[in-house]
């Protein structure tokens, strides 16, 4: 259970560290199937795209910039599945988003070595738009995180701003949606480092960014996506597809027919 003091912070500024939601015992089983996850299944890739690489970066460091990546980390792990439904985080989101909670998504961002990809600023809505903001994001730490490895940073109160246009086409064709670096800065976040088995939870439309990872270890963080079932998804990534009821119930809106089992 939150506090009242954390739930105020959280609908102050639109983002929350809670300390300690996993044990060292359970983060120990995590981090045995993620290098398994990342060994088997998940790709490296020059990570995100746009013209904010190169204000982000300089020419060399840009060029070598990697992010190994993959979503759904509980379709390859039961550690994962377990993690995700943790009765002790869902009620946290509870506390914070209503009784009905619905999961998402997954997502690995791992920032290798010394090159590990920055994030230019933005905001996750940009990336699986709703209809509103019931929707939290929930950054699982599987490393302690610091300036020099690239922790999270947010734009303090900026989930109140609802979700903005954000730059997903350049004259070369489409990158990553992102919004402008001339108008928004990480030098003007809060920094949230955080321990290994913290998580960090954010409001979908927190605008929010990191540094490049600039020391010699990896720097591991898993993204888990939940919602108020009844907050309907209208565009992006996982659209249409439904997601495992982690508290409460899925109500029936006007127009909901029962999942099928058919191809369609
Ligand atoms: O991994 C990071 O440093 C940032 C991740 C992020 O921006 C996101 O998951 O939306």
């Amino acid at each position: 259970m939150l506090t009242t003091e954390q739930i105020e912070s959280f609908n102050n500024q639109g983002f929350l560290r809670i300390p300690q939601v996993f044990t060292p015992e359970e983060m120990d089983r995590l981090d045995e199937d993620l290098e398994f996850i990342i060994q088997t299944w998940a790709t490296e890739s020059m990570g995100w795209t746009g013209p904010w690489r190169k204000v982000y970066m300089d020419e060399s460091t840009e060029k070598a910039s990697k992010l190994i990546s993959i979503h759904d980390l509980y379709f390859y792990s039961s550690a994962w599945m377990r993690a995700v439904t943790k009765p002790d985080l869902v009620s946290s989101l509870s506390d914070l988003m209503g009784p009905n909670i619905e999961l998402h998504h997954s997502t690995l961002h791992a920032k290798p070595p010394e090159t590990g990809h920055p994030f230019p600023m933005h905001q996750d809505s940009a990336f699986y738009l709703h209809q509103d903001g019931r929707y939290l994001d929930v950054l699982v730490h599987l490393d302690d995180t610091s300036h020099e490895n690239g922790e999270i940073r947010f734009l303090s109160g900026s989930h109140k701003l609802g979700h903005l246009e954000h730059i997903t086409q350049t004259e070369d064709g489409p990158c990553t949606p992102h919004l402008p670096t001339t108008d928004y800065s990480l030098e003007d976040t809060v920094p949230v480092p955080a321990k290994r088995g913290d998580v960090v939870v954010f409001n979908v439309f927190t605008i929010h960014g990191s540094h490049i990872n600039q020391t010699d270890r990896i720097r591991r963080m898993v993204r888990v996506g939940y919602r108020d079932p009844e907050n309907k998804q209208v565009a992006g990534q996982s659209l249409g597809r439904p997601g495992l009821m982690v508290c409460g119930r899925r109500p029936r809106l006007v127009g909901d027919l029962a999942f099928s089992t058919e191809q369609d």
